[in-house]
């Protein structure tokens, strides 16, 4: 696996009422990134007019996921996408897109099959208090479980390998998507390194995270990561070969 050339750039852009955010996140994609590239909105039936915004942009595919849930959209983009690398990233610019081709630049030369914008030596600390809470709680629990040394792992913005990604099953159809990735990622060995980037507080619009819930599904896609039936099974085989050995 592992990525050592940029052939053609997907980028998958979520959205659920992003009027006021998902012009200036595509047009600065579309204006700033020099690779051979797609973009791709995947819109949950948005009613404030993102969807008319898209529309009329020749630059942007957009395809409507009626079904809610923000892994489910990236989900169905990514099933679309033709790029070798997929760039995931939300449409609310929160999230610096002008780094997306420092964080390909750091895929090839580090050989990894996943870049992240970690947000967390962000010197303007734009995250809500809450929000950087759960996010190192939850990081810290998957570093430890998952032998990984990540410092952002609710981060929405990625550079992937498709070939990667097309090797995990991902089911979570919501926020612990994003972590159910690093999950399967780190089970296969594949590997996962961090750029540092800026965040930016939302401008318009209200955020769809719902933070308990959410939490709630994170947590449980981690513990259920440790005790899932492929570690269980390994281990039973392990043990039914041997079991007679003395
Ligand atoms: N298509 C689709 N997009 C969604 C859905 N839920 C969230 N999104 C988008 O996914 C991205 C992440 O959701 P946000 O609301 O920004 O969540 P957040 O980043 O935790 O919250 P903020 O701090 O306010 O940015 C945004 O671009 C949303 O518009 C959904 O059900 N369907
Ligand atoms: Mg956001």
């Amino acid at each position: 696996m592992m990525t050592s050339k940029v052939e053609m750039v997907s980028v998958v852009i979520p959205t659920l009422n992003e009027a006021g955010n998902i012009l200036e996140a595509v047009t600065t994609i579309q204006n700033d990134l020099t690779y051979p590239k797609e973009i791709i909105v995947v819109d949950g039936n948005s009613t404030d007019g993102t969807i008319e915004i898209v529309k009329d942009l020749d630059f942007c595919r957009l395809i409507i996921e009626p079904r809610r849930g923000y892994g489910l959209a990236l989900r169905t983009g990514m099933k679309n996408a033709k790029g070798n690398i997929i760039v995931m990233v939300d449409g609310d610019g929160t999230y610096e897109v002008k780094h997306i081709s420092r964080m390909l630049e750091k895929m090839v030369e580090k050989d990894v099959d996943m870049v992240l914008a970690t947000r967390m030596y962000d010197p303007n600390k734009a995250m809500g208090f809450m929000n950087f809470l759960g996010n190192r709680v939850i990081t810290w629990c998957f570093d430890f479980f998952y032998s990984q040394f990540l410092s952002d792992t609710q981060s929405g913005f990625r550079a992937i390998s498709h070939e990667a990604i097309d090797n995990v099953n991902l089911n979570e159809d919501d926020m612990a998507y994003a972590t159910e990735m690093l999950i399967k990622f780190a089970k296969k060995g594949y590997n996962m390194v961090e750029v540092s980037t800026t965040y930016k507080a939302r401008k318009y619009g209200r955020p769809k995270l719902r933070r308990f819930k959410s939490g709630i599904e994170i947590f449980s896609t981690i513990f259920r990561g440790v005790f899932e039936a492929d570690t269980i099974r390994t281990c039973y085989a392990h043990w039914k070969k041997n079991r007679f050995k003395r």
